[in-house]
């Protein structure tokens, strides 16, 4: 039997399996070959009772990502709010970067719109070629369009703790009913609410992941880019990268580089291109350090 995991948690797997949900251990081989099932995996069990069984095969994925834990994704909503928290470019962009790399399209979803200028990011990242989808408090204008967004596809939110992830998707879904730290505060349960990851099905096709928010500093053991990579994941420079005058040109400093040129220009965002920039530097040195063991 094939079917999708659904959620992951204690050591179970909830498989959904042609509308049954099934709690699934993982048979020992996985821990041998050192590959651990992941929400999204397409998977074969073996059933051992009328909702219960084994995990015995991970079908070759699509894609992968450590942080949040997901196979298989279509898009990757990146949500980031206006204020509390305030917005992390760096960490954005590196986020973006990292559903390029792995060929899932990245989307931006701009929260609180009520708290302050949403405008000039939602046009800094239109303008740099994603879509960019805004709301907040009495803006609900883009909750339809997101809906339609997520349908047929396998989608994750992905952000910040308290940017507002679950309170979005309990707007877009009523049903949904996750809790969110407005209505968690009662219980204390400190900074994140939303604890592990779930994929929920949309309405019309498809599947929503809510995930448990990061801070910026959990971001340091993420996915690595090879640096002569990185350029190739900052979509808006595809138009100029075969025009520097010298090739291998790392587009940070060089004369004659058309990204730098783009950059002066305003054709490329200056705050897009610095956090090329730290990356490059992260990226150059992680390379160095594995050279060096
Ligand atoms: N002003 C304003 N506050 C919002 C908006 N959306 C959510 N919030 C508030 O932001 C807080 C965090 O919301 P959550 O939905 O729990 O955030 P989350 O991203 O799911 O957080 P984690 O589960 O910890 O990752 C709550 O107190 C919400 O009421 C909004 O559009 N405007
Ligand atoms: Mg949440
Ligand atoms: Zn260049």
């Amino acid at each position: 039997m094939q079917g999708r995991i659904l959620k992951a948690t204690g050591g179970f797997y909830y498989v959904w399996s042609d509308g049954i949900l099934y709690e699934c251990r993982a048979r020992g081989l996985f821990r041998k070959n050192g590959m651990v099932p992941l929400v999204g995996d397409w998977v074969e069990i073996e059933e051992t009772g009328s909702q219960t069984g084994y995990v015995t095969r991970i079908l070759a994925r699509k894609n992968s990502l450590t942080r949040p834990p997901l196979a298989n994704l279509d898009q990757l909503f990146l949500v980031i709010s206006i204020l509390d928290p305030k917005p992390n470019l760096l960490v954005l962009d590196q986020l973006i970067a990292i559903a390029e790399y792995k060929k899932i399209e990245p989307v931006l979803v701009i929260t609180k719109t009520d708290l302050g200028d949403w405008e000039t990011l939602a046009g800094l990242y239109r303008k740099a070629g994603f879509q960019v989808f805004c709301t907040g408090w009495e803006q609900d204008s883009d909750l339809k369009p997101l809906q339609q967004a997520m349908q047929g596809k396998i989608s994750a939110f992905c952000g910040n703790s308290g940017v507002g992830k679950s309170s979005l998707l309990n707007r877009i879904d009523q049903r949904l009913d996750l809790s969110t730290a407005q209505t968690s505060r009662k219980l204390g349960r400190g900074r994140h609410t939303t604890r592990h990851v779930q994929l929920y099905p949309v309405e019309g096709g498809g599947y929503i992941a809510d995930t448990p928010g990061f801070s910026s500093m959990d971001l340091e053991r993420y996915e690595t880019i090879l640096k002569d990579q990185l350029q190739y994941c900052f979509r808006e420079f595809d138009p100029y990268l075969d025009q520097c005058r010298f090739t291998g040109c790392s587009h940070t400093k060089e004369k004659g580089c058309a990204v730098l040129e783009a950059v002066a220009k305003g054709e490329i965002s200056a705050s897009r291109h610095e956090s090329y920039c730290r990356l490059y530097e992260e990226a150059k040195q992680i390379k160095e350090w594995e050279a060096r063991q």
